[in-house]
């Protein structure tokens, strides 16, 4: 009688360690730490210099529904930001992420991030999120001679497609199955994304979700006197991260 309630008592517990090592394999994949952590969010601020600014998604404290995963190689950092709730093809604000950036350096700098698509082979699903900066001086999409601003801010024209609140849909084409530097917007009307600071100060740049697996990377800001190819290098300084 006593080996039997011995025996029940081993079984029980070995049932409990396997339970607790099970739900930790489990929540693996969203326990990437950011590089720094600050108190409060809303503090955590990239600093510009030199007029470029580099920074990875993932390094942010509040990435809130969004995944911080590093399963599709070829990113930069320690992983990447994806979506995988639901769609917001016409909703921005959704899924909100949030980078201070401190720019001491004024005037207009190009935008662009590193992206993929992360489920299935159509270069055109699955490759866009929204993207806005409530408080810079100017905020448009730029093709040659050709100049678009976001919806619903009384600037016109507005790109092809979704645009509404301030927000641009930011779009990658090509091939689904690789990492790229793009942003685009203006359905079929590729603009480049271009951002005004004409003070020195702290501006918000904001993402939030607009198709699901959408995988974000790294995103560079730099102005006329940096290259595209000096801005993307891989071996570009990240900026320094500060809590203030
Ligand atoms: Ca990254």
């Amino acid at each position: 009688m006593k080996t039997y309630k011995k025996l029940s008592i081993t079984l029980l517990l070995m049932s409990i360690t396997f339970f607790a090592c099970s739900t930790d394999d489990d929540e693996n994949d969203n326990t990437i730490e950011p590089p720094i952590s600050c108190e409060n969010a809303t503090n955590f601020i990239f600093e510009e210099k030199d007029g470029l600014v580099v920074a990875e998604f993932e390094s942010i404290n509040n990435i809130n529904d969004w995944n911080n995963e590093n399963s599709v190689a070829g990113f930069s950092g320690t992983s990447y930001l994806v979506w995988k709730g639901d769609q917001f093809l016409n909703a921005p604000g959704n899924g909100l992420l949030t980078y201070n950036i401190n720019i001491t350096t004024t005037g207009t700098y190009r935008f662009i991030w590193r992206s993929r698509i992360t489920n299935g082979t159509s270069g055109s699903e699955h490759n866009d999120s929204w993207l806005r900066f409530p408080d810079a001086s100017a905020f448009f999409g730029q093709r040659n001679e050709s100049i678009v601003y976001p919806g619903d801010t009384g600037q016109t024209p507005n790109p092809n497609g979704s645009s509404k609140d301030g927000w641009f849909k930011i779009y990658k084409s090509g091939p689904a199955d690789q990492w790229k530097w793009q942003a685009s917007t203006s359905d079929n009307d590729a603009h480049d994304i271009f951002v005004t600071f004409d003070t020195p100060g702290t501006y918000m740049m904001e993402v939030s979700a607009r198709s699901s697996f959408h995988a974000l990377d790294r995103f560079v800001l730099f102005t006329e006197n940096v290259s595209l190819s000096d801005a993307t290098s891989e071996t570009a300084e990240l900026s320094e991260i500060n809590c203030n």
